[in-house]
């Protein structure tokens, strides 16, 4: 055997970022171990990042440049790939507009640091607007909100972990998850360590969670009716005289405004619809405002619930009212290594104004919602979307409307993925670009805790690529940098720019020497000079600390004085774009008290998948975990004649699937749960594509009539179907898939 070495590195599949210990030998890897030293992730890991090597290293990874003819895949060299795919691009661009030409960030994006900046030059270069990402699935409430209350969109304050005394957790799942806009390895040790110092912790959700059986107190909430639990925490809340009034007057604008919402909410008119009687809400509120630092939390259950705007809003003018915004044990807005969003919205970068073509729908981070990708390329005009790029991401399985979106992206002229796999939206693409794993790339972490400090214990931390690619592999800045060549439209619309990318990375090749190796440009040198740039020490010294480098901590009191970056430098609790928006609730409140008897199906995350993409191993998919099943409560399933395994019929107004069904005592009553990400039978990755479950974006529905206002985000959970014992013929379509698109 070979002598093995030990390397130090990072994860990049989930916004844990946990350290980890790398056994090689030679170009191999073969063991991966959470880095018990490292200063922030301490020895957590989870099967996905333990065994990412193998997931990378699979037969089916994408190894060469792939054209399309038919039904047939050919190996094409990247020459030919760069020069068609450019060509094309320029006579679209020449014949039609620039925003004819459109791109798909997806998640695996924001995990990189010059992926996205790339990627986003090279539209940038086209002259195309026409940018989507996977955020208008999961988030851009969030965004959208700071953009208004806090004056931009990346200032996203986060609940202080280690010394609040009382935290509720709207919608999210964090032993299964991890947190989200927020680095916190190993959840579970964290919520047992919070409880064990006193602090009181609630969770508020559909499904007694993993998380909520670690610690704390569960509370159910009616799917889709978060925006009336804030609204009544809020009304609890001033009427308790939980309030801060002097930080209010120093701080805050809008309050009278905010108050006279709150008004008409209280916990006792919302029961009905949230079924959180109103005593235990009050139980919660009184928790919250007797606690010496406390915080509201949400996550994805809350932002994609339909009215995920005007309840994070919500949540966080409570969080700002109460006195916890920007203070020990409450919630806290940390510190990039530099002032991105003082840089930002002195520059305009995230704040675009624009609107999309199909339903004038604003967009948020200079992202359209994907809620109008499939009208946009189905409807004619001279925008009309032609060319899809899609870069680390999986839209045909990951957005609403699946089917929809199959229709629309069989008609593009011209669909690319870059990405690392064969995936079901690249069985559709005229190209698949291969590109390097993380573990095959140097890098920093995400942009997340790199320019906003959102992390628990802020620290530092730089990996070399651990191994070569085995192939082809290119990694996203290069290729994007010569796609921009070859379209005849330089990166960032700069020929400057283009040109000194280019040279660099010539001589970065020559001096590499290495014969063979796919041409790369120097990214350590580029990531060292934006480290240097923000005062960092380089890139090779950071790597010098291969268990991070730990920053100044948070400190509390640093934010509300001089960062908030509103025209009025204040908070502001009441922006008349978002009090218009309260002007539908008493509709959406008296249709709620309607629809009581509706099923509202929900997601589900497991710790072996990660939304669409980690289905191609056999040790997440074997045996009973070969599907995606459909959760339901015994009594409900008792009420409908459903059997545990056997086969449901599930309807919404959208689409339609059949799956096998499983008892779950865990869930609210009238609540069923089916996870997202499954139904892999169009992919060519050979494990994946034999997994029997279905894609629940079939049952979601997409377009501007659905999207929310400022959010453009449509509903991916708390989705009204209907569901009955499976009856009549098995059509493939059940599956979601047409018949002639089946490859198992
Ligand atoms: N119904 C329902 N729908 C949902 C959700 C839900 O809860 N319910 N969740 C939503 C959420 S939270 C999100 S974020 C979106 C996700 O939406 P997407 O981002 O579209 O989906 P992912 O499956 O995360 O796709 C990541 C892709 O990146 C690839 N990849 C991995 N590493 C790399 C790399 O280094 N480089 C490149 N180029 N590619 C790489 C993977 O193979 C995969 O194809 O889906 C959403 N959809
Ligand atoms: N293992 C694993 N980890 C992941 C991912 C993955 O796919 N797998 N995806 C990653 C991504 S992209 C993201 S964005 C994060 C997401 O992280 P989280 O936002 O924590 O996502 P979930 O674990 O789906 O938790 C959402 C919770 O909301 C609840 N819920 C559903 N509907 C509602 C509702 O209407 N109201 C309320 N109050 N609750 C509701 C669900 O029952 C669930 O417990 O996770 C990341 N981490
Ligand atoms: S929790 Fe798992 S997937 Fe997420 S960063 Fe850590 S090891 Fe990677
Ligand atoms: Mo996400």
């Amino acid at each position: 055997m070979n002598e093995t070495t030990t390397r130090h590195t990072f994860c990049r599949i989930c916004e844990s970022l946990c350290g980890l210990e790398v056994t090689m030998d030679g170009n191999k890897v073969v063991k991966i171990r959470p880095d018990n030293e490292h200063v922030a992730t301490r020895g957590f890991g989870c099967p996905k990042g333990l065994k990412q090597h193998r997931l990378f290293n699979s037969p089916d990874r994408l190894r060469y440049p792939m054209k399309r003819s038919g039904k047939e895949w050919q190996r094409i060299s990247w020459e030919q790939a760069l020069r068609e795919i450019g060509q094309k691009v320029a006579k679209i661009r020449k014949d039609f507009d620039p925003d004819a030409i459109a791109m798909y960030v997806g998640t695996a994006a924001g995990f990189g640091v010059l992926h996205p900046v790339f990627a986003q030059g090279f539209m940038q270069g086209i002259g195309s607007k026409s940018m989507f990402a996977s955020a208008t699935q999961d988030c851009s409430n969030k965004f959208a909100v700071a953009e208004k209350i806090y004056g931009f969109p990346f200032t996203q304050p986060f609940p202080d972990l280690h010394n609040t005394n009382c935290l509720i957790v709207v919608g999210a799942n964090p032993v299964v998850s991890k947190w989200s806009f927020l680095q916190v390895p190993n959840p579970s040790l964290h919520l047992k360590e919070m409880e064990r110092r006193g602090c009181k912790i609630f969770f508020v959700d559909p499904r007694k969670t993993e998380s909520a059986k670690v610690a704390g107190e569960h509370v159910f909430i009616r799917p889709g009716t978060d925006v009336f639990f804030y609204l009544s925490f809020l009304h609890e809340l001033i009427k308790m005289g939980g309030v801060d009034q002097s930080r209010i007057a120093d701080h805050m604008e809008g309050y009278e405004e905010l108050k006279g919402l709150a008004d008409a909410w209280p916990a006792e008119k919302t029961a009905a619809v949230t079924r959180i009687p109103a005593e235990k809400l009050k139980e919660l509120v009184r928790a919250y405002a007797e606690s010496d630092g406390a915080a509201l939390y949400c996550s994805t259950g809350v932002n994609m619930g339909g009215n995920g705007l005007l309840a994070f809003w919500i949540q966080e003018c409570i969080n700002a009212i109460s006195g916890n915004l920007d203070r020990r044990g409450g919630t806290l807005v940390g510190k990039g290594i530099m002032n991105f969003p003082k840089f930002g919205r002195k520059n305009g970068i995230l704040m675009r104004k624009d609107r999309s073509r199909i339903g004038n729908l604003p967009s948020v981070n200079d992202a359209y919602p994907g809620a109008v990708l499939a009208d946009e390329i189905l409807n004619p005009g001279e925008k009309q979307i032609r060319a899809l790029f899609v870069t680390g991401g999986n839209p045909l399985i990951t957005m609403a409307n699946s089917n929809r979106l199959r229709e629309a992206f069989q008609k593009l002229e011209l669909l690319v993925t870059l990405d690392i796999l064969p995936t079901e939206t690249g069985a559709l693409a005229h190209y698949m670009l291969p590109c390097t794993s993380p573990m095959e790339r140097p890098d920093l972490p995400f942009i997340f805790p790199l320019m906003l400090g959102l992390q628990a214990k802020p620290y530092l931390q730089a990996t070399e690529a651990l191994i070569e690619p085995d192939g082809e592999q290119r990694d996203e800045a290069s290729i994007y940098l010569d796609l921009a060549k070859y379209a005849g439209a330089p990166l960032f619309g700069s020929w400057l720019g283009q040109k000194f990318f280019e040279c660099t990375r010539w001589y970065h090749s020559r001096k590499r020497k290495n014969k063979g190796k796919q041409p790369s440009l120097p990214q350590k040198s580029i990531l060292s000079g934006l480290l240097r740039l923000t005062g960092q020490p380089g890139f090779k010294k950071l790597l010098r600390q291969k268990h991070g480098k730990l920053r100044a901590p948070h400190e509390p009191g640093s934010f509300l004085d001089n960062r908030v970056l509103t025209d009025s430098g204040k908070v502001e609790l009441a922006p008349a774009s978002l009090m218009d928006q309260t002007e539908k609730l008493a509709g959406v409140f008296a249709e709620e008290l309607e629809r009581t008897d509706e099923f509202r199906l929900i997601s589900k995350r497991a710790v072996t998948t990660h939304n669409s993409w980690t289905h191609n191993l056999e040790d997440f998919v074997s045996g009973e975990r070969n599907s995606n099943y459909l959760y339901i409560h015994p009594a409900d399933a008792l009420k409908l004649g459903l059997k545990n395994k056997e086969l449901a019929d599930v309807r919404s107004a959208t689409g339609k699937v059949r799956l096998p069904v499983r008892f779950l005592e865990d869930l609210m009553p009238g609540t069923v749960a089916l996870p997202h990400g499954w139904g892999h039978q169009s992919t060519h990755q050979q494990i994946a594509r034999k997994t029997k479950g279905v894609n629940v974006n079939i049952l979601a529905a997409d377009g501007p009539e659905n999207a929310e206002a400022w959010s453009g985000m449509v509903k991916l959970t708390g989705i009204p179907v209907k569901i009955s014992p499976a009856a009549g013929e098995q059509a493939p379509s059940w599956s979601g898939l047409p018949e002639d698109e089946l490859l198992v």
